[in-house]
């Protein structure tokens, strides 16, 4: 299962891990101490050096109650920090945008994902992911930032959530995305209950039955203070457990704050993995 990310080819049958590197002024978790270009550049170093294979730039906060941001700021801070890392640091850029021009402006610049929190549903997206030919990540999420988490109901949330992520692959493969550009992520903490999360978790090989590599993110989310009662910045044990879940049930990308931490996990469950398992 290879695929390749800006000339970069990738076994996706293994599990990779994706550092997060956020350039939002209100950056989820880190406190916004990274939202300098430089800084941003010494953080994805930092990353690649610990094993990950990913760094996800993103410019607009998607987390639970987070303002729109334009498109214009959004360009402003996302495509200094992707040419920036692309000159200086040998990794894989994800682009964390449902902006069309973002995803073309990236594009030029080197990015190698277009991960999508919204699944190319804003006008446009999908003709600028295929103009530039790169993989895709389609994300389910349930209403919008601002409001998802206001209670989000669900007819069965696995069934529902593959059957949104199937529609969402039909409309890009119509559109002339090849299949084997495209991985899918439930989409946690997006218009979700602490019950729906533990059910998509616990039921995650239902989703790769699909036939695409999937990409998750839990790291230091609400469900895992919800779980342990813990504060964001005493999430890293919580988080090393659901990506080692993950990668036990076949995550080809994790996607969080802590990739050293993560990258020890997850070796753990390929090294099983390889005793043939
Ligand atoms: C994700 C993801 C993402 N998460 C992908 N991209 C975020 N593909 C941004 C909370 O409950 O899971 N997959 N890009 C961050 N979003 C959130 C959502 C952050 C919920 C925090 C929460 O705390």
């Amino acid at each position: 299962m290879q695929m390749t990310f800006a000339g970069r080819e990738l076994d996706m049958g293994l599990c990779h891990v994706m550092g997060i590197v956020n350039v939002t002024p209100d950056s989820f978790s880190d406190g916004g101490c990274y939202n300098s270009v430089d800084l941003a550049v010494q953080r994805a170093r930092e990353m690649v050096a610990s094993g990950a294979t990913f760094v996800d730039v993103g410019g607009e906060s998607t987390r639970p109650g987070a303002a729109p941001v334009s498109e214009q700021e959004e360009l402003d801070r996302v495509c200094p920090v992707v040419e920036a890392i692309a000159r200086e640091v040998d990794t894989v850029i994800s682009v964390d945008t449902s902006t069309p021009s973002v995803i073309r402006e990236t594009a030029r610049f080197g990015a190698g994902l277009v991960n999508d929190v919204r699944a190319l549903e804003r006008e446009g997206a999908v003709e600028a992911a295929v103009e530039t030919g790169l993989p895709v990540c389609l994300m389910h999420m349930k209403g919008a930032p601002g409001t998802m988490q206001e209670k989000p109901e669900y007819r069965h949330v696995i069934r529902d959530v593959a059957t949104y992520l199937m529609d969402r692959v039909r409309v890009c493969e119509a559109a002339g995305i090849p299949a084997e550009s495209i991985l899918l992520d439930p989409g946690f903490g997006f218009g979700k209950t602490l019950e729906h999360n533990l059910q998509l978790l616990a039921t995650l090989e239902q989703l790769r039955v699909l036939g695409y590599p999937l990409l998750v993110g839990m790291s230091r989310k609400t469900m895992l203070g919800q779980i342990t009662g813990r504060e964001v910045d005493e999430r890293l044990p919580a988080s090393l457990a659901v990506a080692t879940i993950s990668a036990m049930k076949g995550a080809s990308v994790i996607r969080v704050h802590d990739v050293r931490e993560t990258v020890d996990a997850v070796r753990v469950v390929e090294a099983m993995r390889a005793q043939g398992y």
